[in-house]
């Protein structure tokens, strides 16, 4: 067994974005792609030898055969130690609970999240801190400078290791170990959750339905929802992982997630559904025909956290990210509690966890979680809303809309358009940020502009400063219009419009979103000119 220097050029692709590297498939098969990417995250993050290192993915094609890259790459690098999922298989929150719990050097997580898998699809890769967390950005752009000017990677030159038994092989002077990827998370859960209380909650003939989108959350969501808390056999469902997810979309949200969507919505619907995505930190919540989005999710969670055993003692603080409504801020301010407002993106929370400034933290793109890790977090979301259930004995649209009585509505929806020429999408960007100035204190229908800015984030804890996290059209009464390019997509462009609208009067919040939004719908397309710059009628997604 010998080490192999390889000699390579760099590839010019590899800047990861707003959650890691992601590509086709047929990229990451390239020869030396994956490998350069691998060596950049070793060459930069210069672990000490004989470190131990967390691996393991979302279960989609492709990622038995680049954990063995990886892991002969680890060893070829100096690791000691590799604590790897069974089958290859970790999901995002449950790797950075194990990063945590056994104090690994880090991470590495193979996810393309929410997008499809399979040999045409989409792979990704990234890398996690100490605290479990996402690489902050001085890390990330350490390791895209690193993969601009790298000539060699190394590699053992040995057979594949077994994945596929619980306990310990070597490999070189390497040891590989294979866990159960399920318990450490599952007993996580457990220390959080009043599992009693749920328990009961379901004996008593609440019904539930969690569709795990044939990915990653499946063998998760079986061993607490239907093992630890006794929900009937089929509670969960699509819950076998699949490298191509049954080619569907795992995205859970009303598009994507429409068998759950039909089951809820239909005759005989469930108490509540839930849904997470391919590699399970994402969620959304459902009631009886009822959908919460997940700003509202946030600030409903956040309200009454003191129901979970976990937060009883209240919360330190709440951080959200730009385009997520501030229905999470008034939350706050009725607590007494901060509110923090960061870039899109959970590597961005991580210093205020580890600071202790926030406990819960959340995203529009269905995303909440807390400091019991360093990822967003799916079943942790639903294990939160049925505590908070079982507590009050109310249904999901009973709390929402006492909540909304009682702090007012933020009404939100976000329209993404998907697949766009990046030129024509950069030209939509430019347009807004040349007509900041004409459109500052200008009076649009019924809504009178603000302000109009491009945000910027400065840490509080590191003082690093992110600029360009997306166009803010803010209008005198509190109204606003939020324009983003994704960073985690890989075809072409998506410009994304996040429209958000106070209502503190109770009777119109029965309206669906749209039309309360149907205004500010129709400024985001003047403004913008997207319709004639893009040639799209229409947006892709509507959440
Ligand atoms: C999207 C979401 C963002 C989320 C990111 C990763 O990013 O908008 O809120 O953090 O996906 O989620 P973007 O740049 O495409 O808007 V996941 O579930 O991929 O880890
Ligand atoms: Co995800």
């Amino acid at each position: 067994m010998s080490v192999r220097t390889v000699a390579t050029t760099p590839f010019s692709d590899q800047k990861p974005g707003t959650s890691g590297l992601r590509k086709k498939v047929p990229v990451f098969q390239k020869p030396h792609y994956l490998e350069n990417f691998v060596q950049s995250i070793f060459d930069s993050i210069a672990a000490p030898a004989g470190s131990t290192l967390t691996v393991g993915g979302d279960g989609r094609y492709y990622n038995r055969e680049a954990i063995q890259i990886i892991l002969k790459m680890a060893a070829a690098n100096g690791f000691g130690r590799v604590l790897v999922g069974l089958g290859g298989i970790l999901s995002t929150p449950a790797a950075s609970c194990v990063i945590r719990k056994y104090q690994t050097f880090g991470g590495i997580v193979l996810s393309a999240s929410h997008n499809p898998g399979g040999p045409d699809g989409d792979f990704g890769i990234k890398y996690n801190i100490g605290n479990g967390g996402p690489a902050p950005e001085k890390v990330t752009e350490a390791i895209f400078a690193r993969s601009k000017a790298i000539n060699e990677y190394r590699i053992l030159e040995t057979a594949d290791v077994s994945l596929d038994v619980i306990g310990e092989s070597r490999l070189g002077d390497m040891t590989v170990q294979v866990i159960d990827p399920v318990a450490d998370y599952a007993d996580l859960m457990e220390s959080l959750f009043d599992f009693s209380s749920i328990r009961g909650l379901l004996a008593g003939g609440f019904r539930l339905k969690f569709d795990a989108m044939h990915a990653v959350t499946g063998p998760y969501a079986r061993e607490i929802i239907e093992k630890r808390l006794g929900a009937p056999a089929g509670s969960v469902m699509n819950s076998v992982p699949l490298p191509d997810f049954g080619n569907g979309h795992p995205d859970p949200n009303l598009t994507y997630a429409h068998e759950l969507v039909e089951i809820v919505y239909g005759d005989h619907a469930p108490d509540f559904g839930a849904a997470s995505d391919g590699d399970g930190d994402r969620n959304m919540i459902l009631g009886k025909g009822f959908f919460v989005t997940p700003s509202d999710s946030l600030a409903v969670l956040a309200a009454n956290a003191t129901l979970a055993p976990g937060y009883k003692s209240g919360l330190a603080g709440i951080a959200r990210s730009m385009p997520t409504s501030a229905a999470a801020d008034r939350v706050a301010q009725a607590l007494g509690i901060p509110c923090y407002e960061t870039p899109t993106g959970w590597k961005f929370f991580g210093n205020l966890m580890d600071a202790g400034k926030v406990t819960l933290c959340g995203e529009e793109s269905f995303g909440t979680g807390s400091d019991h890790v360093r990822e967003k977090d799916g079943l942790w979301a639903v294990l939160f809303w049925l505590n908070v259930v079982a507590a009050r004995k109310q249904s999901v649209e009973a709390i929402v809309r006492e909540h909304w009585a009682k702090f007012g509505r933020n009404v939100y929806s976000r329209h993404d358009y998907e697949g766009i020429p990046t030129e024509a999408a950069n030209g939509v960007m430019k347009h807004l940020h040349d007509s900041f100035a004409s459109l500052t204190g200008s009076q649009l229908g019924s809504y009178k502009v603000l302000f109009c800015d491009d945000f910027s984030y400065t840490d509080p804890i590191d003082g690093s400063v992110s600029t360009g996290q997306g166009v803010r059209i803010g209008f005198t009464d509190g109204s606003r219009i939020v324009f983003r390019l994704s960073g985690t997509g890989t075809e072409g462009a998506t410009i994304r419009i996040y429209l958000e609208a106070y209502e503190p009067d109770v009777g119109k919040h029965h309206l669906d979103a749209q039309v309360a939004l149907a205004e500010l719908i129709g400024i985001a397309l003047q403004v913008s000119q997207l319709r004639d710059r893009t040639g799209r009628d229409a947006p892709t997604v509507i959440t």
